[in-house]
């Protein structure tokens, strides 16, 4: 009997070179098939040109696009995956030419999000960002459909396609103010959790960097430090993995070292180049943690040579993110995989630190960073709380260093050393009540 083996999807990658140099373009092309191996598709062929300018009708040239077509039947490939953006005529003409679905990379990395994408909130800001993606798009696919009825121009003139077009347009309009909707009452409940956690008085640090550089692992391991491999260690653990767009859900874990001040640790999706911004925009309550965190640590992976450049996208996406007063702490991670001779002995006050998440190399460098940074963080306030205002009392026992505490005639005089944001909090509260 013949035995049934899932096959993966078969591929063709390719490649339009306008203006990159050869290691540019190539970084590209070797990114854009990791790209397909995390969404299962396998590549068979691939086709590059250079062009001075994308052509206007088939984006390749239309020598090229025959070229393609060929290849496409010598190989049975169902997808032709294009590195760059086509525009929603591009990709149209280009399919009516090879006889295949046209993907750009917005499509392959939105089909990664939707299969990848597992807590509600991530399932519905993939939906919403796919459907925004293929509204202009929608031209092309009811093609087979055909022009049943000639010219008019009334609506009951129109061929089915259109029609179809018309009542997929509307009912996508819908559906996105739904999820826009449901996604709001989502971002609310958040803020709940949110102020219920920084009411707990703990520091809250934010993984942040591109897809791959080992963000997850460092949970992992930081987690594996907060005790023995117990049951309910492993539990925590997030998943790693090596491909890109592992992560796509935002965890938090409380990392609890003996002899550590104890911290909230978030590790959220990893950026890549050119991602489209309407996947960071749907994505933007889900990073939204990074813009609550008092310490962004930037993981790279200190062991790609592209590892700068990878430090210049994850900056560029933050730009976008409001974050920019954020304390930040470099994490060169992989550190094992690098020549000893680049990894330079970590600096105590650098702001940056090189790690190993598998060897543990440079993890106290790392805690002992992060201590510094928790200490600078922190004010000192001496102030006089009301004897109405009870609840501003209760989060300074809670959370700050009190030195001094005496009733007087008005409230309680407090001087006490803690988080600045709990300070600001503080000050303002009193200033209100003064007012
Ligand atoms: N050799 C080595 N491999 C590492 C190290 N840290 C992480 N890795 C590997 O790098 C790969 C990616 O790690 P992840 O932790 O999933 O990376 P991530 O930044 O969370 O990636 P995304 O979730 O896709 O954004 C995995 O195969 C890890 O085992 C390290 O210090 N040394
Ligand atoms: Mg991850």
């Amino acid at each position: 009997m013949k035995e049934y083996i899932e096959e993966l999807t078969p591929v063709v990658m390719v490649g339009l070179r306008i203006s990159e140099s050869d290691e540019e373009f190539d970084h590209s092309m070797e990114e854009l098939r990791s790209l397909c191996e995390a969404c299962e598709l396998e590549v068979v062929n691939e086709v590059t040109q250079t062009l001075l300018h994308p052509d206007n009708a088939t984006w390749i040239g239309s020598g090229k696009a025959e070229e393609l077509k060929l290849m496409v039947e010598m190989t049975g490939a169902e997808i032709a995956v294009c590195l760059g953006n086509l525009s929603p005529a591009q990709m149209k003409n280009l399919q009516k030419v090879i006889g295949i679905a046209v993907w750009d990379r917005t499509n392959l990395i939105l089909e990664i999000f939707s299969r990848r994408a597992k807590t509600r909130e991530a399932r519905l800001q993939v939906e919403s960002a796919y459907l925004q993606f293929m509204m202009p798009r929608l031209t092309g696919m009811w093609q087979h459909l055909g022009r049943q009825s000639g010219g008019g121009g009334s609506r009951a003139n129109k061929g089915v396609g259109e029609k179809q077009i018309e009542l997929d347009r509307r009912q996508i309009s819908h559906r996105i103010s739904e999820l826009r909707k449901e996604l709001e009452q989502i971002d609310k409940t958040r803020d709940v959790q949110r102020r219920g956690r920084s009411r707990d008085g703990l520091f809250n640090v934010s993984l942040v960097g591109y897809t791959n550089a080992g963000k997850s692992s460092l949970m992992n391991a930081l987690l594996e430090m907060s005790g023995p491999e117990t049951e309910k260690i492993s539990e925590k653990k997030v998943f790693e993995e090596n491909m890109l767009f592992a992560t796509l859900d935002t965890s938090i874990r409380k990392i609890d070292i003996p002899g550590r001040k104890p911290f909230l640790l978030s590790d959220t999706v990893g950026f890549i180049e050119n991602i489209p911004h309407d996947l960071i925009k749907a994505f933007r309550s889900t990073l939204s943690e990074v813009k609550f965190a008092d310490v962004m640590l930037i993981v790279m992976d200190a062991s790609d040579p592209h590892h700068r450049m990878h430090k210049k996208i994850t900056e560029d996406t933050l730009k976008d993110l409001d974050v920019d007063g954020i304390p930040r702490l470099y994490v060169y991670n992989k550190a094992d995989l690098c020549d000893k001779e680049c990894v330079p002995a970590n600096v105590p006050g650098s702001g940056s630190v090189y790690i190993s998440t598998k060897t543990g190399y440079g993890m106290e460098d790392l805690l002992n960073e992060l201590k510094r940074i928790f200490t600078e963080d922190n004010r000192e306030i001496d102030v006089v709380v009301p004897y109405s205002k009870g609840d501003i009392l209760n989060r300074i026992h809670n959370e700050a260093e009190v030195f001094l505490e005496k009733y007087e005639e008005n409230g309680v005089r407090i001087k006490a050393s803690c988080r600045k944001a709990l300070a600001e909090y503080v000050n303002k509260r009193i200033t209100e009540t003064a007012v």
